[in-house]
């Protein structure tokens, strides 16, 4: 029963109120996240608990300090701007030692957030202009962010989007071959070698300076923005644990990956996967509409990039894990990282085929 999972959590946090119930969210690959719901006299109050993952995160002080320095960076510019920091920015609660982060008798890790309710973490772009709002919010987030100084961040994961390291990850992994899953993996092995140059591009533009390293997100799902159920507009970018020093083009990048895809991150018929144009043509829109003014030349010009590099580097990181006995990312099934690996490569062979349709699409964006 989920409840007996947290029910030693729930007296150490801030939370106002009776407890009335839990329903634990799984849409997310690393993290365990909790749905309370608690009364006070007629007055309902919602809250998001989340179980940190620590074989990804190996130091959550380090997590939580990023969190508390962005957040109060974002509310702080939404003041100053005049705007209203309500909903818009996640706010942490605090535990009953005024902590942001809570170690359990078994040593586990917890967070909380105050819950955004009437507003929806999209899993597929359901209303095409809910992607352009994502695109907006990404945008945005980065902008706010853009006068923050990316050196007072802690590198929580190193190397997370370093497709390089990620490549000798890989040959590591064949290597080792822990669980004896590399036989037959030929085909698939041979699809990451033959793209090995191509892996390097962003990262070999950060060592040069030819891209900026910046304050980014690093995990843009559509299902991490919010979407307001009344208005249809974005509200909020949550699932902050990757917030790190990175490039724009990633963040650009994975948002298109998974937003724009025909099909589902882990589709089991390949031939649904494909690049709807039409939906990156809306994220590009709303991204440039928020940072056409700061981004250099250079990022603007070389967004799709973004697109190809992240794609690859999931399908190598699913197959990683798949060769690694699926350590890391959730699986529901064994072969489940090998479904989701040639998800991503044929997604990607699409972003391929449509790459000089995509320069196209920006070019005339980015003139407007
Ligand atoms: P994961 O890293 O596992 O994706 P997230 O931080 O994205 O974790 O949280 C998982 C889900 O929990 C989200 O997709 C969303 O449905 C919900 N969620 C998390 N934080 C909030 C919040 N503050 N308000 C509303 N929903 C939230
Ligand atoms: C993980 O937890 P979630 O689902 O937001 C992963 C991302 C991947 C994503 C693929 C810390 O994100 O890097 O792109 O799965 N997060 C981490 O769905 O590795
Ligand atoms: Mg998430």
């Amino acid at each position: 029963m989920v409840y007996n999972r947290i029910k030693h959590i729930l007296p150490c946090f801030h939370f106002n109120g009776r407890f009335v119930s839990v329903e634990e969210l799984t849409s997310g690959n690393i993290n365990s996240t909790y749905h309370l719901t608690y009364k006070n006299g007629d007055h309902t109050i919602q809250y998001t608990l989340q179980h940190i993952n620590r074989f990804v995160f190996k130091q959550p002080e380090k997590v939580m300090e990023n969190i508390e320095l962005v957040t109060a960076h974002l509310y702080g510019d939404l003041l100053r701007n005049g705007e209203d920091p309500t909903r818009r920015v996640l706010e942490l609660i605090p535990t009953l030692n005024g902590n942001s982060l809570l170690v359990d008798e078994a040593g586990d890790y917890w967070r909380a957030y105050k819950f955004i309710d009437n507003a929806t973490p999209y899993n597929s772009v359901i209303k095409p202009r809910h992607f352009l709002e994502a695109g907006r919010a990404f945008g945005e987030f980065q902008r706010r962010l853009s006068t923050f100084p990316a050196e007072r961040l802690n590198e929580t994961i190193p190397d997370f989007h370093n497709t390089t390291r990620r490549f000798y990850a890989f040959v590591a992994a064949i290597a080792d071959d822990r669980v004896g899953r590399v036989e037959g993996l030929d085909d698939e092995i041979e699809f990451f070698f033959d793209r090995r140059k191509m892996m390097n591009e962003i990262v070999r533009r950060l060592k040069t300076g030819e891209l900026p390293l910046r304050v980014t997100h690093n995990d843009t799902k559509i299902n991490n923005v919010l979407i307001d159920d009344i208005t249809d507009k974005a509200l909020c970018v949550i699932d902050l644990d990757t917030v790190m020093p990175g490039s724009s083009l990633y963040d650009y990048g994975d948002a298109i990956r998974f937003g724009a895809s025909t099909a589902a991150e882990d589709e089991e018929d390949t031939s649904k996967i494909s690049l709807d144009m039409e939906k990156f043509t809306l994220f590009t829109e709303g991204f440039l509409a928020e940072t056409n003014g700061f981004l250099t030349e250079n990022e603007l010009k070389l967004l799709p990039l973004g697109i190809k590099v992240i794609t690859c580097e999931l399908a190598m990181r699913f197959l990683t894990d798949y060769i690694d006995g699926d350590r890391y990312f959730k699986v529901k099934s064994p072969t489940h990282n090998l479904v989701r690996a040639h998800a991503q490569m044929k997604l990607l062979e699409d972003i391929e085929a449509k790459e000089d349709e995509m320069y196209r699409i920006l070019n005339n964006l980015i003139g407007r």
